[in-house]
């Protein structure tokens, strides 16, 4: 399938390749499609260098099939990567989420290694670097992210050598070890070679694939700092590619301003009312995946409430879980597991108008989001393995107030940078309870200090940062050079 311009059609010279558009479908009321945008900081970090520089964005729309009605245009250049309803089974829910995605997260299910789906997953990369050649001007940036386009960098390279790009994988990069069971291992590394820079969230992915890749005889890695965030380098016959990790966040100070806002503090007081104020809130709040630990952290509580250590008359715990995946087998066992032990828990230790377990199954919107984090007093992210965690960093963007105690399991990269929090190995049922308990029984002096440490943090490096760091990186800036050739000089991602 040739790339079908849509939108802008200028060529572009800042290019973000993902899997997904930052806007997706939705139907009017006598069924027209209108396009709305999709929130999340990636959009809002790179959406003023898109508008300043020419940008455009190569993704996936959202549903199968042709892209039916016209692109919006926002400044940004949208570029829609059609995908029929084969190649969504194969590469997308197949190839991308059930072999990639439990293969990268520590194998917490089994990866299914399917020839089909592989050969899925190769023909969609190609068309993703198709368009992206056909879209960018020369001598353009192009940044691809995440794992469901790992062979792009390569594919680009070889159509366009002008272009300078990146790579960023949201999601860990696994030992050596693991990753090694995978039939297609030396061609998902040599897809990722074709950037000039590939960036992980933490120092042990970059080193995890820096191994590797020399392992599988791909070229001589160099250990060493090699300009900001950089962390080596693999020499290639002819080219360098540099590897590092850049840790992704959120758009801290947008969070807190929505956090402090009215509408949130008076939902927050709404929610802290209906549940009952005399009960501390325990929250949890995930996409719904096997790797965040939903189950986990429920049967700690189950524990706690079976050992009368909390009951439903002081606590309650509020667990968010969005739809996600549904399709892909594991994805609906996660959810009857959980739908079966929230049930189990209720019937248990429930009374007339005091269940235990709140449980949505739902996407709440922003203002909901935040006025949860600001009800809550004990958030739990028990992840058992996670790039990053974004809900961590925005709950501790949510409280100004410095309330409210965060239980983080050490599995997920957010530990890296917030030490302050109540960090716990999600797989020791003891310990996630003894942290839940600690949390709970918080002196409030510890907690503001506590709280008060994160913030620092999670101020300080918010997703411009994240996006200005690797740029600078990839354009080969130091620190003592001041501003970047390309993107921060030129068009500065924020002030
Ligand atoms: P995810 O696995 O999706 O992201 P996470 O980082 O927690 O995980 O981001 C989830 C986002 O969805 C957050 O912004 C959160 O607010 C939102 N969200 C979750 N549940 C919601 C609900 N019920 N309603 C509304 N919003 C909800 C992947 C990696 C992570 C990495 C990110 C970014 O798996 O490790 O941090 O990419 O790189």
């Amino acid at each position: 399938m040739p790339p079908v311009r849509q939108g802008t059609e200028a060529a572009a010279d800042f290019v973000v390749v993902a899997n997904r558009l930052p806007v997706h479908p939705d139907r009017g009321p006598s069924g027209e499609v209108r396009w709305q945008r999709s929130p999340g900081g990636l959009v809002s970090a790179l959406e003023p260098i898109l508008r300043s520089r020419r940008g455009a964005w190569v993704g996936w729309p959202g549903s199968t099939g042709p892209v039916g009605a016209a692109l919006p245009q926002q400044g940004i250049g949208l570029a829609a990567v059609p995908l029929d309803e084969e190649e969504h089974r194969d590469y997308y829910e197949g190839f991308s989420n059930a072999t990639l995605w439990p293969l990268f997260h520590d194998a917490v299910v089994p990866p299914v290694y399917d020839q089909r789906w592989w050969h899925s997953y190769e023909r969609v990369n190609r068309r993703f670097a198709e368009h992206t050649a056909a879209r960018a001007a020369p001598g353009a940036t192009v940044w691809v992210q995440d794992y469901q386009l790992m062979l792009v960098p390569d594919l680009i390279r070889r159509l366009r050598p002008d272009v300078r790009i990146g790579f960023f994988l949201h999601i860990p990069f696994p030992p050596a070890e693991l990753l090694l069971q995978l039939p297609w291992r030396t061609e998902l590394v040599a897809g990722l070679l074709g950037a000039d820079l590939v960036g992980f969230q933490l120092p042990g992915g970059a080193n995890n694939f820096l191994l590797l890749a020399e392992r599988l005889g791909c070229g001589r890695a160099e250990r060493g700092p090699a300009g900001p965030g950089v962390l080596g380098t693999l020499r290639l016959p002819g080219r360098t590619v540099r590897v590092g990790a850049f840790p992704i966040s959120i758009d801290t100070a947008d969070f807190e301003t929505l956090a402090g806002s009215a509408p949130v503090r008076q939902q927050a007081r709404q929610i802290r009312d209906r549940l009952g104020a005399d009960r501390r809130i325990l929250l949890g709040v995930d996409r719904l995946d096997y790797t965040k630990g939903i189950d986990h952290r429920l049967r700690a509580y189950e524990e706690l409430l079976a050992e009368g250590r909390v009951t439903a008359r002081d606590t309650v715990l509020v667990q968010v879980a969005t739809p996600s995946r549904e399709r892909v087998a594991h994805y609906r066992a996660e959810r009857a597991l959980i739908e079966a032990r929230v049930g189990r828990i209720n019937g248990a230790y429930g009374e007339i108008g005091r269940a235990p377990v709140h449980y949505l199954h739902t996407t709440v919107d922003r203002v909901a989001l935040a006025a949860l984090y600001r009800a809550a007093d004990v958030m739990l992210v028990t992840p058992l393995r996670d790039g990053m965690n974004l809900v961590a960093k925005e709950f501790v963007a949510a409280r100004p107030d410095l309330g409210g105690a965060l239980v983080l399991s050490e599995f997920a990269g957010a530990a890296a940078e917030l030490a302050e929090a109540r960090l716990v190995n999600p797989h020791h049922l003891a310990a996630l309870k003894d942290a839940v308990a600690a949390a709970l029984a918080q002196d409030p002096a510890e907690g503001r200090r506590r709280m008060a440490a994160l913030r620092r943090r999670v101020r300080e490096r918010d997703v411009d940062h994240w996006a200005r760091s690797f740029l600078r990186a990839l354009h080969g800036v130091r620190p003592e050079d001041g501003a970047d050739p390309d993107g921060a000089r030129r068009h500065p991602v924020s002030a």
